[in-house]
């Protein structure tokens, strides 16, 4: 397939870029490199040492023999050049990375919100209507979040895939729908990607644009097969209070002999994926998209669920590491359940790569190999959600 790798410059769209191309399809990378930007405004680096774009992608050559096209391109603000984009490559499909998607960044600043609800919103827009101007049949792949459903709004019922059957009471009897479950963003970030849900379910129903959402949960892990290959193709590991992400944050705060940073109790239970199933899980859904005229397909990619201070409780028990119970700049509950369908993809052949002790060996092995590029006043997580709730100090100087 002719597949555009929108965000193919971050976290999960890196190793998806070069999973794809090792498959034998052909990739184009679109990206405005803003994620670097944020690094450089928040005065902190990837914990890996990632290479400049076009380093990557001559690495890649090299070890491959396969080439990656990159464009540079702003998504949410140049919508000439995407249309001409899309025109002029033609692409079977569009994997749809390109997001701020840091929760605690979205809250940070009014700025921060702003710029967060700007870039999403538009850069999704501008994607569909641009897809509908060129009047090609062009399949869409977005990385959506299990954060639309809230976690837990429905207690232990489990979290359908997307959609919910309701019983609407009308005076001539029982109506059956079947509808979006309602949305119950916690961020301005996982708000916005409520609003994607919307635009999605309109350009396919007035449209026809074949659309797949992925929910996906937190991914964990740092390297691929792929991104294993040459040190020049490491992948990014955010560690920062704003971009780091739990389970990650806490093998690399286990690998420098940092606290384990537990908000509140650790109550929260979440949904969790290894990046080496997330770039599966995309070559699934880029194979296996909806029929046109079909309504949005959502899928939940999440392999599995834990809570918070289970998690610590674990890496603590294997590493020695000292579990610290800080005050939780978040607004959420002290505790949760959450029980997430997830038979698509299981249905469709995903073998999941779930929680083992060698894995998280893996990626404690690679925050070790690099924990002199670790700045440790960087680790607390200070982005609040209500203005005045109160953060840790640093705990190591
Ligand atoms: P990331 O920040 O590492 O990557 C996003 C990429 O998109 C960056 O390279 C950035 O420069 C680019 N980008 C952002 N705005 C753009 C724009 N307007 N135009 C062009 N490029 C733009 O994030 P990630 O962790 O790789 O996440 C990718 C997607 O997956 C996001 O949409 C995110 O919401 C979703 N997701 C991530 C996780 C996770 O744990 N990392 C979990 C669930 C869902
Ligand atoms: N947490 C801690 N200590 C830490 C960091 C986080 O206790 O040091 C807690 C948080 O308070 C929260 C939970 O861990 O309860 C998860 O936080 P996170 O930063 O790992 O994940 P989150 O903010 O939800 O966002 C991440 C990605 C986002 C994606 C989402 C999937 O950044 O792009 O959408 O995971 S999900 O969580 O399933 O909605």
């Amino acid at each position: 397939m002719k597949v555009l790798v929108l965000g193919g410059d971050g976290f999960c769209g890196w190793p998806t870029a070069l999973h794809l191309s090792a498959e034998g399809h052909e990739v184009t990378i679109v990206d405005n490199l803003s994620r670097r930007f944020i690094d450089v405004e928040l005065e902190v680096e990837s914990l890996t040492p990632i290479r400049p774009i076009h380093e990557r992608l001559a690495a890649w050559k090299e070890v491959s023999g396969k080439e990656i096209d990159f464009v540079n391109l702003d998504l949410a603000q140049e919508y000439d050049a995407l249309l001409a984009l899309l025109i002029t490559k033609r692409p079977d499909a569009v994997v749809h990375f390109a997001e701020q998607r840091a929760a605690p960044y979205s809250m940070r600043s009014s700025k921060a919100k702003r710029y967060t609800v700007d870039n999403n919103v538009s850069g999704t827009h501008n994607l569909l209507a641009a897809i509908v101007e060129t009047g090609d049949d062009i399949a869409v792949v977005h990385l959506g979040t299990m954060g639309v459903y809230g976690y837990g709004w429905s207690g232990s019922a489990p979290i359908p895939e997307g959609y919910l059957t309701v019983q609407v009471n009308t005076p001539d009897g029982i109506l059956d729908r079947e509808i979006l479950h309602p949305a119950n963003p916690g961020s301005v970030y996982h708000m916005t990607k409520t609003l994607d849900q919307l635009l999605f379910a309109f350009y396919a129903k007035n449209d026809a644009v074949r659309v797949t959402d992925l929910h996906q949960g937190i991914v964990w892990g740092t390297q691929t097969p792929e991104t294993s290959l040459d040190e020049r193709l490491i992948n990014r590991f955010d560690y920062d209070g704003d971009y780091g992400t739990v389970l990650n944050r806490f093998l690399m705060q286990a690998a420098i002999g940092h606290p384990l940073t537990v908000h509140g109790t650790g109550g929260q239970t979440r949904a969790f994926i290894h990046i080496r199933d997330t770039v599966r899980c995309i070559e699934i859904a880029l194979t296996n998209p909806p029929s046109k005229g079909a309504q949005v397909s959502v899928f939940n990619q999440v392999t599995e669920t834990h809570r918070v201070r289970d998690l610590a409780e674990m890496i603590s028990e294997i590493t020695g590491a000292e579990v610290a119970l800080l005050p939780n700049p978040r607004k959420e509950a002290v505790e949760n359940e959450l029980n997430v369908t997830r038979d698509r993809f299981l249905g469709l052949g995903l073998n999941p790569t779930t929680l083992s002790e060698g894995l998280l060996e893996e990626v404690r092995d690679i925050a070790k190999r690099y924990a002199d590029r670790a700045d440790t006043t960087k680790i607390i997580a200070r982005s609040v959600w209500n203005k005045g709730m109160e953060t840790s100090p640093d705990l190591l100087r």
